[in-house]
């Protein structure tokens, strides 16, 4: 197919139902930016509470108060304790996100920035805070996002994670998660991001209610922002997991629609170098087949650090994988498994973990 692929061109992709050709058409542009390759990291999460005063219906995770059953705010000392705890030699990368507390404010994030760069080491990347987040701090310290993410980077922040994005729609958006930050806000956020050098990922929340064109709209927008900052660096297709939320009615997608939306995920976004595919969200041998539908990255070791999807009903209850457990899932597609960093430099040196 000659030039890119546009809005009904990929929608109709979606209603052939021609599983072959996606699988096919993916493999060959995963080939083209990856070779045999599927990344991966040694990371952990920090999750530093999860009471929100947003009420997002797709949601497993919030708690309305702390002394809700099953809520958790750490404090700041708690937060180094967690590190000190959860890092172990070798790991790259620490991911932070969490909720948008009704109490905390901006000086808190700083100092979690703050407390990360003391106790990790240089090389381990502080990739933190979703655009929602960043943008309820600029609300709550009318502080421009400018100003904040600055101040964050000053402090040893060098990358955003993708959540947040949901799907853009703002009628779908004012059904799942009626007072979250809209779309724009959430392209300003990683466009300001990107121009100030700090890089990001982005994603998207599928297998709910949203139609096929709303998830190509949205793989559209991401396309034309990567086009003007050329910032984002993986894209992630988040898998709506349905236990225990007020969206559970509906039900999860099924295998033929997820593996569909990766391949044209990978196929309408020509400018993103890495597809995601979530192992802690997707389980093992999901994540394995969709490596076969475009996905060339299987996110990290995880070390029983993140709550969101067992929360929502993921079979991987306690996320953690080895180094040799990751490499065994890229074997079984025919590629080899590389340790990258958070900005998909290979790890030549291989650390012995003690
Ligand atoms: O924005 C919440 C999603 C996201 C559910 O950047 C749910 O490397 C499915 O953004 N079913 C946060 N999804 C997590 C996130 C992320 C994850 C992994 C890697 C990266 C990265 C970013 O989790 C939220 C929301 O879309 N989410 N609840 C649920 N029930």
């Amino acid at each position: 197919m000659e030039g890119r692929v546009g809005r009904e061109e990929a929608v109709k992709l979606f209603d052939e139902n021609d599983l072959n050709i996606l699988s096919l058409w993916a493999w060959r542009i995963k080939e083209e930016k990856n070779g045999n390759i599927i990344w991966y990291n040694r990371n952990f999460h920090l999750e530093p509470s999860n009471v929100c005063s947003h009420r997002c219906n797709f949601c497993s995770y919030r708690r309305e108060s702390d002394s809700d059953q099953g809520a958790w705010s750490m404090t700041l000392d708690e937060i180094r304790e967690y590190c000190r705890e959860k890092f172990v030699k070798g790991m790259t990368e620490v991911h932070v996100v969490g909720s948008v507390h009704p109490k905390r404010d901006l000086s808190y994030y700083l100092k979690i920035i703050e407390i990360l760069r003391e106790e990790l080491p240089q090389e381990v990347t502080i990739k933190g805070f979703s655009a929602v987040e960043i943008d309820d701090m600029s609300k709550s310290s009318k502080k421009s996002v400018v100003e904040i993410l600055t101040e964050m980077k000053k402090r040893g922040l060098s990358a955003l994670p993708g959540g947040g994005a949901e799907i853009f729609d703002s009628e779908v958006r004012k059904k799942i998660c009626p007072d979250k930050s809209d779309a724009k806000k959430w392209i300003e956020i990683h466009r300001t991001a990107h121009k100030l050098g700090i890089r990001s990922n982005a994603t998207m929340l599928f297998g709910h209610i949203e139609s096929r064109a709303n998830r190509v709209d949205h793989l559209l927008a991401l396309r034309d922002l990567q086009d003007e900052t050329g910032g984002f660096d993986a894209f992630i297709p988040l898998l709506y997991k349905s236990a225990n939320n007020p969206m559970s009615s509906i039900g999860e997608a099924d295998i033929t629609e997820i593996l569909k939306t990766f391949a044209i995920s990978r196929i309408v976004l020509d400018n993103t170098p890495h597809i995601k595919s979530y192992w802690p969200m997707l389980g093992r041998e999901l994540c394995q087949l969709t490596l076969l539908y475009g996905a060339d990255d299987i996110d990290g070791t995880v070390n029983d650090s993140t709550k969101i999807y067992s929360m929502a009903g993921s079979q991987e209850s306690k996320p953690l994988m080895t180094p040799e457990e990751l490499e065994k899932i890229a074997a079984g597609c025919g590629c080899i498994a590389v340790e990258r960093d958070s900005f998909y430099n290979r790890i030549t040196k291989k650390t012995v973990l003690l």
